[in-house]
């Protein structure tokens, strides 16, 4: 059985859409951040070191990491949905997002949150954070102005790993001039699974 140890409000609501999306039992164990340091709570040690959320396990295996679980469901459990096969250039477009989503594009995001906390102090910081920001968000906006997915007409977990990056733009307020990113968004959202699985999760906040 797969069991998702799911945080509130983070990024593993994107593995319950997947789930959803294929349509695979699994279970969900649920993890409140504490609601002042939004930090996750202690017992998420006891699956897995960091801490951190997604985790997956499925009998003997601990899988951490959005993009290392969304490969691992597909392919172990996809059936071949979901992904191109390994042996086409779309496969090698498919591993770029997939890295890309944690790897470059969520850094800025990140910066933003965290560099805001700082105030008057985190100041000088923000010019690079903001074009940093406009970088991606253009990229990434470029990228869909012809196709619905980010592999053409196929939805694919490229677009569940790339989602939150879309997500997190729109919560901090800076999708609206990205018209093709914010329509992806959209276009995302309104995907039964994705309903569901926000029903699943007890909702989240970064569902915009
Ligand atoms: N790159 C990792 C990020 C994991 C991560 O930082 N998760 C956050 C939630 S979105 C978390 O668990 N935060 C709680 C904490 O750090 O205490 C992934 O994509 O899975």
């Amino acid at each position: 059985m797969i069991v998702l140890h799911h945080l509130n409000d983070s990024r593993s609501q994107r593995i319950i859409w997947l789930l959803e999306e294929l349509g695979l039992p699994y279970e969900i164990r649920r993890y409140q951040r504490d609601p002042t340091t939004r930090f996750a709570p202690p017992e998420l040690k006891q699956i897995h070191p960091l801490g951190k959320s997604p985790v997956l396990t499925d009998g003997p295996t601990t899988v951490i990491e959005s993009g290392a679980i969304i490969d691992y469901v597909i392919r172990r459990h996809g059936g071949g949905r979901l992904q191109p096969s390994p042996d086409t250039a779309a496969y090698d477009e498919y591993v770029q997002w997939m890295h890309y989503a944690e790897g470059s594009a969520m850094l800025p995001l990140i910066l933003n949150f965290y560099v805001a906390r700082l105030g008057e102090a985190g100041a000088p910081l923000f010019p690079r954070i903001e074009a940093e920001i406009a970088n991606h968000l253009g990229y990434l906006d470029h990228a869909l102005a012809t196709r619905a997915y980010l592999l053409g007409d196929a939805f694919s977990g490229a677009d569940v790993q790339m989602s939150f990056v879309g997500e997190m733009a729109g919560f901090y307020g800076k999708r609206s001039p990205y018209a093709n990113l914010d329509a992806w968004v959209r276009r995302l959202h309104a995907r039964p699974a994705y309903q569901r699985a926000l029903e699943n999760g007890s909702g989240s906040r970064f569902a915009c």
